[in-house]
């Protein structure tokens, strides 16, 4: 099949195309490098050092003798999306192209803007160039655990069968995210829905949880391969932040209580999901959503598994939320449409966990620990910029 990966260039991105080239697909990726600038902005960096996408490109040419085309451009210029759609001519799009950090969404006005601007036009562009190009291009894109929020009831996988006053719908599930980033993937969802029921498109929307590890089978086979480990208060994500802080001997930031319970998923998964999906298409005018996710955790379970597979001394500290969400909550979540295709789940281990320690041991010295404090508050307007 041939796979276009928009966003190849970042954390997820990069490895799915290697995944996806391995099993025999023939595969481009997409980037602007705007997760690079992020990085110059914010005086953070991965903790464990990237290639340029043109090294990491060559690199597997070499180790692999496969070859994978890059395209380097903007999705929110729709001339160079519509090119590169024509260029390619994709089976499948597998869509990360965005800005996904909810802090980063959340410094101020300006970013917020930017946040919103970039994902949703982004995705705007694509929709009409597949419709106008190929509509039968089966269209793969990341959304979010988050777009559901926290809900005092079950969470479905994207739909909802309604009752009410004897009459019964199918509708979508409804949404409550909790960041001006999630938002936008809300946004998006409903914008992917309608192309489906308005022009026929096919989509499937993944609802993914929050991702941890740093290593698949394929990155590992050269360190010119490796993918980003962010640790950084604003793009480094919980389960990745504490093992680098229990490594780097600072306290694992727990926000408020840690009552607060999210979906997370190993990257190995991650790239299986998004294989799945291309492999097994949704239909004409089907817009479908899975929940890319293969466990539940409280913030503070995932610090005390972390402390507690630490060859050492970790501590957790409760430090005052400087998001509004949820402590306390009910979170019960359907997540069998992935299973039910073939997922085979890594769950949380000690193993994985130790691997990622020596990771961390390996490049601790790269850290900023200055990088590692969160500054964003939800409550505050931000600086005007
Ligand atoms: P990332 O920031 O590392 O990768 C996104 C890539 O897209 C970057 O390389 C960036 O340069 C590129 N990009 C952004 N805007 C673009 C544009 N307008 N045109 C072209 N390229 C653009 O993020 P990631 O962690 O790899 O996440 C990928 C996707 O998966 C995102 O959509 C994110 O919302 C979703 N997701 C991530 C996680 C997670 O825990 N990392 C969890 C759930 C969902
Ligand atoms: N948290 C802490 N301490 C930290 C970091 C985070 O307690 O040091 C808490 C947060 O308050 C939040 C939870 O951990 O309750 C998750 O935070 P996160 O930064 O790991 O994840 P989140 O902001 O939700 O975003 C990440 C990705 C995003 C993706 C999302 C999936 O950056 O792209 O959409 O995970 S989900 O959470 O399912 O929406």
């Amino acid at each position: 099949m041939r796979v276009l990966v928009l966003g190849g260039d970042g954390y997820l991105g990069w490895p799915t195309a290697l995944y996806l080239s391995q099993a025999g697909h023939d595969v481009a990726v997409a980037d602007n490098f705007v997760r690079r600038q992020y990085d110059f902005e914010l005086g953070a960096d991965s903790l464990v050092p990237i290639e340029s996408l043109q090294v990491r490109v060559e690199a597997w040419r070499q180790v692999t003798g496969k070859s994978i085309e890059t395209f380097i451009g903007d999705l929110c210029d729709a001339e160079f999306t519509y090119q590169m759609i024509k260029d390619f001519r994709p089976e499948a799009v597998v869509h990360f192209a965005e800005q996904r950090a909810a802090p980063y969404s959340m410094i101020d006005r300006k970013h917020a803007v930017y946040t919103q601007v970039n994902n949703v036009v982004g995705t705007l562009n694509l929709l009409y160039a597949i419709k106008e190009i190929d509509p039968d291009i089966h269209l793969v894109k990341l959304g979010t655990m988050g777009e559901y929020g926290t809900p005092n009831i079950d969470i479905e996988e994207g739909w909802l069968e309604l009752e009410y006053k004897g009459r019964k719908d199918r509708v979508l599930y409804p949404k409550r995210p909790g960041s001006f980033y999630h938002l936008s993937k809300v946004h998006d969802s409903h914008n992917i829905e309608f192309a489906c029921r308005i022009w026929g498109l096919r989509a499937t929307d993944l609802n993914q949880g929050v991702v941890y590890g740093q290593q698949t089978a394929e990155t590992a086979l050269d360190d010119r391969l490796a993918t980003r480990f962010d640790y950084d208060a604003v793009f480094g994500t919980v389960l990745n932040r504490f093992v680098i802080q229990a490594v780097l001997g600072h306290p694992l930031t727990v926000y408020g209580s840690g009552g607060q319970t999210r979906g997370i998923i190993d990257i190995r998964d991650t790239v299986r999901c998004i294989e799945l999906a291309c492999d097994n298409p949704a239909d004409p005018g089907e817009f479908r959503v899975f929940n890319q996710m293969t466990e539940s955790m409280s913030v503070l379970d995932i610090a005390n598994t972390v402390a507690e597979a630490f060859p050492g001394t970790a501590t957790i500290d409760h430090l005052d939320n400087p998001r509004v969400e949820f402590e306390k909550h009910y979170y019960n979540v359907t997540h069998t449409a992935l299973v039910e295709l073939g997922l085979k789940p890594h769950l949380l281990s000690d193993t994985l966990i130790t691997s990622l320690f020596d990771i961390a041991k390996r490049y601790g010295d790269r850290a900023n620990l200055e990088a590692m404090r969160p500054r964003v508050n939800w409550r505050g307007a931000g600086e005007r910029r």
